[in-house]
């Protein structure tokens, strides 16, 4: 029998450090990848008196495992992952516990923990965050679940996650799929963080003609204050950067082309499953669609007129109203990753602790930020808040900036400047905050043509008007 404490399989980038992670925490880990290679390559690079032994088949990296065998699946979502399941199942036996730390598609997990408790196994979906540093220093770490499979690798998980205010980012969210979930809405509100980042970077840029040591100030500056975040940080830190060929700074002589795949486009489409009004989330996702379209862009500047990118604001005022947008545009994106979560939460009987959510997120992972302080502790004491700008402090938060942020969104649109995420998180909360909407209109629209009745606001009942007849 094997004595090994634990089986990691995938060997790119977040399987090794995830491994010498686990390794560095007193544990010994068994490695196996698909190609040989890159396990010599990994196991050559590293000292030899590392607790971690390599298996170059997956038969021989099972039987280097103690009883109930832990293993950590860290490849490829989709089909790589089915491909490992099916050849590990014949192997393992009940009582044993998979993992999957994977960007995987809830369903999908949902399918593979059906089948693995089916057989007696353990089965863990796991959202990782952290990035390649994450998974070497700590990540967070979002799992979901049976609470007997976690309890049993609750302590090694736990000691390699980071550490936060509120302890280690590492916890059982909820049964099934809901880790895989909680993660896939954390790439969402991801998206939309670095969308209404590179929003202001465009506005200081080009709106203000500002350098990109100025901006980096600008954004130093922010991080010392209620922005306080690592994407804040690591955008600063980018802005300095100078071009190692000599040509100035490095992110002007970066192709401006985003692509967009799995887990941000996965947020959006479950949103609209859900009706969740996950607006901004969906327009990060559509900016970075319509930055890919590059030959079509730079063709359409030549023939669509618009104004001159410069902001008509003087340049203290204006980055003290984006300050301010930018702050409300990061609060109104947490909203709605967390009232998807909350929406999911019912829909899919997750039971999910949103205070917990935030303090997952508080440390090692991307989206971790100050104001998940203060969000943990409202979703605390009002687990069902519907939407976050409800509670304090974000609804005086909201009160005390709204004008700029308005004046910002204004003047980037009289400025010809795209402003997706922000103008979409403005018109986001002016539609939630407005008692009266225009859908009156609309149901009218839709009983005209096709009889899809309507309800009046001054008696209960279903009606229907004949339109043409009505003068
Ligand atoms: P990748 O997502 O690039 O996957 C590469 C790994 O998958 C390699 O070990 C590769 O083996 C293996 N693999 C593939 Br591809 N097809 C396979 C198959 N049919 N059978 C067995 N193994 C197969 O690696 P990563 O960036 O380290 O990410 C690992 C997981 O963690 C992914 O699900 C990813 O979404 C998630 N994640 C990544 C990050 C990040 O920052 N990179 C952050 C958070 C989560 P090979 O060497 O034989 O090709």
């Amino acid at each position: 029998m094997g004595s090994m404490d634990i089986g990691v399989i995938g060997l790119a980038v977040m399987g090794q450090n995830l491994a010498l992670n686990i390794e560095s925490r007193g544990y010994t880990v068994a490695v196996y990848n698909r190609t040989e290679a890159r396990t010599r390559a990994f196991i050559e690079s590293q000292s030899k008196s590392k607790a971690i032994e390599a298996a170059y088949d997956i038969e021989s990296f099972v039987a280097l495992l103690s009883r109930p065998r832990k293993v950590l699946l860290m490849v490829k979502s989709g089909a790589a992952t089915d491909a490992l399941i099916e050849a590990l199942l014949p192997l393992l036996e009940p009582g044993d516990i998979l993992m999957d730390g994977g960007n995987a598609h809830y369903s999908d997990t949902d399918r593979r923990y059906a089948a693995a408790e089916r057989l007696g196994l353990h089965y863990l979906g796991i959202g990782i965050s952290g990035g390649e540093t994450g998974a070497l220093l700590g990540p967070a770490i979002m799992v979901g679940g049976s609470l007997s499979g976690y309890e049993q690798v609750a302590p090694l998980l736990e000691s390699l996650a980071a550490v936060g205010p509120h302890g280690s980012c590492c916890a059982l969210l909820g049964p099934r799929s809901a880790g895989h979930y909680v993660k896939m809405i954390h790439n969402g509100i991801e998206y939309a963080l670095m969308q209404a980042l590179c929003e202001a970077y465009d506005l200081m840029h080009r709106g203000l003609e500002m350098s990109a040591d100025e901006m980096a100030d600008v954004f130093g500056r922010w991080n010392d204050a209620e922005l306080e975040s690592y994407l804040v940080a690591i955008t600063e830190k980018i802005l300095r950067q100078q071009d190692p060929e000599g040509t100035g700074p490095l992110v002007e002589m970066i192709l401006d082309t985003a692509a967009q795949k799995g887990t941000g486009k996965w947020s959006s489409q479950s949103a609209l499953d859900l009706g969740t009004p996950s607006a901004s989330i969906a327009a990060a996702v559509f900016a970075r669609i319509t930055s890919s379209l590059k030959a079509e862009r730079s063709a359409a500047e030549m023939l669509l007129a618009g104004p001159h990118p410069r902001l008509s604001m003087r340049r203290d005022e204006a980055l003290d109203a984006l300050f301010s947008t930018l702050l409300l545009a990061f609060l109104t994106v947490y909203g709605q990753g967390f009232r998807q979560l909350q929406d999911a939460s019912q829909d899919r009987a997750y039971a999910l602790d949103l205070s917990e959510v935030a303090r997952v997120w508080m440390a090692g992972c991307i989206i971790r930020a100050r104001l998940l302080v203060p969000m943990g502790k409202a979703f605390a004491r009002q687990p069902d808040l519907a939407y976050l700008l409800l509670a304090e402090p974000f609804q005086s938060l909201w009160n005390k900036h709204q004008a700029s942020f308005r004046s910002m969104v204004a003047c980037a649109h009289e400025a010809g400047i795209p402003v997706p995420a922000m103008s979409s998180a403005l018109n986001f909360v002016d539609t939630y905050r407005t008692a009266r909407l225009p859908a009156n209109l609309l149901q009218a629209q839709r009983d005209y043509f096709g009889a899809h009745t309507y309800q009046r606001i001054d008696r209960d009942g279903i009606e229907h008007t004949n339109w043409e007849q009505v003068r």
